[in-house]
């Protein structure tokens, strides 16, 4: 399997146009039908014990109709959906992962986060929000993981944008959370430069979660460059798209709108959208 990972990535790779999006879907409709996402649209899944479940699902949906719903299931524990990648970075730029999550809260509550994978399954970078709301990135060396905390709470039962960069060039990789960076960490040194995969993931520590997590507009982006700050939609390029994404919350608190993460989103926020117009266009 992850030998055809690789194949792909050689077949990516020869692509020279930046940014050059490698995945990206909302989860909608005819793509994708409400049940079990496992399966659909080439997505698969890998569970440590008892599977928890991903559905397509009209429960929740930041954007469209739908989104994937991960409900951890009692006795289970680590559960993963991916759709395979296989992108070879050569050693050099960067991979950024963007999506929208909303995770519900419950008395008793998962971890939840994004993992990325080499084709020999090693994790090259990660994050996850843990059982107590604490933004955390996940680092690998080969040997040891460290969980590092970014001391960020994360605000449950509301949405928020998140994006995680690897950089090729350094080795590092950050995290992004509403336009604000949380933290960094080192790129796993034994991964190789191939990225096979940004897996949907839930650590159910306790083994009996009540709670529930949604991801919506799943992207996957590979550049040159570190994708502008004022590309609000994550398509890699700042053009109209995102000015009216400014627009239309001029005034709120909005936090995807809310360029420079001060906590409004007004005319500041909108002259760093002008001013970095047609940037990885
Ligand atoms: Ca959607
Ligand atoms: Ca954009
Ligand atoms: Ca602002």
């Amino acid at each position: 399997m992850r030998t055809l990972f690789w194949s792909l990535g050689l077949a990516c790779s020869m692509s020279l146009v930046f940014p050059q999006t490698l995945l990206e879907t909302g989860f909608e409709p005819p793509e994708f039908s409400l049940g079990n996402l496992t399966g659909q649209s080439g997505w698969q899944a890998f569970h440590f014990s008892t599977p928890n479940t991903a559905l397509v699902s009209d429960a929740l949906a930041f954007s469209g109709a739908q989104s994937v719903r991960v409900v951890p299931v009692s006795g289970a524990s680590s559960s993963w959906w991916w759709k395979p990648i296989g992108y070879n970075t050569g050693g050099s730029g960067y991979i950024t992962v963007i999506w929208d999550m909303y995770l519900g809260a419950g008395t008793i509550q998962a971890a939840y986060g994004i993992d990325c994978y080499d084709p020999d399954g090693f994790r090259i970078a990660a994050m996850r929000v843990n059982n107590l709301n604490r933004v955390q990135l996940v680092q690998d060396n080969g040997f040891t993981t460290t969980i590092i905390d970014t001391g960020t709470i994360y605000p449950r039962n509301t949405w928020a944008r998140f994006k995680l960069e690897l950089n090729y060039n350094t080795g590092r990789f950050r995290l992004i959370m509403n336009n604000r960076e949380l933290g960094s960490a080192n790129l796993n040194s034994a991964a190789d430069t191939i990225f096979a995969d940004a897996d949907i993931w839930v650590n159910n520590i306790t083994g009996n979660a009540n709670d529930f997590g949604h991801y919506d507009n799943f992207r996957v982006v590979a550049s040159s460059a570190p994708l502008p700050g004022a590309d609000l939609n994550g398509d890699g390029c700042v053009d109209d798209a995102d000015l009216l994404i400014v627009l239309f919350a001029f005034g709120s608190t909005d936090p995807i709108a809310d360029v420079n993460g001060d906590g409004v989103v007004d005319d500041a926020d909108l002259l760093e959208v002008l001013f970095s117009f047609g940037q990885g266009c």
